[in-house]
Formats: C-alpha cells, structure tokens, sequence
C-alpha cells in the first residue's frame, strides 16, 4: 500500500465469508467499537460502495450478466472494484480514515475463481489492476457451515415478509456454497499473514468481542487508543 510506515496509518480491513454468515452485522458493530475509541472510520461494500460501482452491483445482482458466464462476471466486479479503490478507499486511507468492507478481492477470488472456474492468471491480474498496491491490511474470514447461514438468511427474508417457507435452498446449491466455503479456506491459508479465519456459528455479541480482540491485538495503536 503506497505510503504507510507510520503505526498510526489508516488500516483497510476487509470481511469476507459465505453468504448470510453476519459480514454486514459484524461490519457494523467494528465500525462502532473503531469510533468509541476516536478512531474515524468509513464502512463500505462491494460489489459497491461509489456510485458507478454501486450501478454494477445492480447489474450484476439482477442476474443480467449471469448468461455472461463468471469470466465476465469477474470482469465486472474488477471494474467496480477500481472505481471503488480510487474514489472511495485509497482517498480515505490517505486522509487517515479506516476502512471497513464487506468484501473484496478475495470474494472475486473465492466466487468466480476457485468455485466458478475461472483461470488464476486472470483473478491475479484483476486484482492486480483493481487493487494497484492497496492490499487489505486485515481480512477477516467468517466461516460457518453454509446450511446454518441459509437459515439465518431465510429468517431474515421471513420476517421481512419477502418469502413463507423457509426452504429455499436445493441440493445442488448446497453443495456449490460448501465448495465456496473451503474457497475462502484456502485464500486464508494462502494469505495466512493477512487473513484471520473465525468461526460464525456464534452469538453476534461473541463474535464481536472476538472480532474486537483479534483486530485490537493486531493493530497495537489501538490499546492507545481512548476508548
Ligand atoms: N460477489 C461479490 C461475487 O460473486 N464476487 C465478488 O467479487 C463480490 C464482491 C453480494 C453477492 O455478490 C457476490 C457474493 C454475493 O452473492 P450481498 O447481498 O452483498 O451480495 O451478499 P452477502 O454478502 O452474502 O450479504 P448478506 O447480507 O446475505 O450476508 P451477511 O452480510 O454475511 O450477513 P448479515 O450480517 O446481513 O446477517 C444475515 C442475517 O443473520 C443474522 C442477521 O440479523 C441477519 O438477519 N445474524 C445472525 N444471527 C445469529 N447469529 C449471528 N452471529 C448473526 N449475525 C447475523
């Protein structure tokens, strides 16, 4: 990441995980435990976060570019990964703000290449075009067994009344989502000094103070921190 020596930088720390897994909850709650320490942070999403990038996450997540297959896909999320990079996160860490996201590169990575198929080389040089140096410093990796997520996602989509049942999911999906979960295992393992894996089959309070610990004692500016 270009500049960057000073323990008091800004941090880019990224969330990561299957779906339904508590990223967004758990995006939040860091954001708040950062600001009660004095800590300016912004939270940000992906695919997302400006709003050229946010148009692609409506592109992408209506299903029109499904028929496009996940070469092209990965292609996409690499566009509105720039745009975000230069607009949103490179300008924050240089004025000293965190960043949180829920997702980035490695849901690329995790989506389109290790469980879609798409060649290494290619998920290498997007990121390596998107990213331009700015590597999360922290990416925290929440893993839990996918048919748990799903219910905790068709809960969610039962209470706000978007569906009856809750037994949306086949076989088959199923068994798309557990290969994406080992995907994800093996980036951490791959990117060990960047990636944290913990497990989300906790309570949201658990799993905060877990989140909490494991960023605190990584970061070591922040026990200076007023909190
Ligand atoms: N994608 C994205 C790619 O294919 N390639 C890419 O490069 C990128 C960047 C994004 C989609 O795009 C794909 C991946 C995705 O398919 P999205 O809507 O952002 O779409 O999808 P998700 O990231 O999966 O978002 P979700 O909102 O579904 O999941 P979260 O954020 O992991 O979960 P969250 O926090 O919203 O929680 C889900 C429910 O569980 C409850 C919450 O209250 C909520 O109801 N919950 C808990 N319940 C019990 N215990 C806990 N600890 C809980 N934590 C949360």
């Amino acid at each position: 990441m270009p500049e960057a020596t000073s323990s008091k930088r800004a941090r880019f720390i990224t969330f990561e995980g299957g779906e339904g897994v508590g990223k967004s909850t758990q995006v939040k709650r860091l954001l708040e435990n950062l600001e009660k320490r004095n800590i300016k942070t912004v939270r940000t999403r992906e695919p997302g976060g400006t709003s050229k990038a946010e148009a692609i996450r409506s592109f992408i997540l209506q299903g029109r570019s499904e028929s496009w297959g996940p070469g092209a896909e990965a292609v996409l999320f690499a566009a509105a990964r720039l745009d975000h990079v230069n607009e949103l996160i490179a300008p924050n860490l240089r004025r000293g703000t965190w960043v949180l996201s829920d997702r980035f590169h490695d849901s690329t990575r995790a989506y389109q290449g290790l469980t879609g198929g798409v060649d290494d080389k290619l998920i290498g040089a997007l990121e390596r075009l998107a990213l331009d140096g700015h590597n999360p410093d922290l990416t925290i990796i929440l893993d839990m067994d996918p048919e748990a997520a799903f219910q905790r996602v068709a809960a969610r989509e039962i209470e706000e009344g978007l569906r009856q049942t809750g037994d949306r999911f086949e076989k088959e999906e199923l068994d798309w989502h557990r290969r994406l979960r080992q995907a994800f295992l093996e980036i951490a393992r791959a990117n060990a000094d960047r990636c944290v894996v913990i497990s989300a089959e906790q309570p949201e309070d658990a799993l905060e103070a877990m989140i909490w610990d494991t960023v605190s004692t990584r970061f070591s500016e922040l026990s200076s921190e007023v909190s």
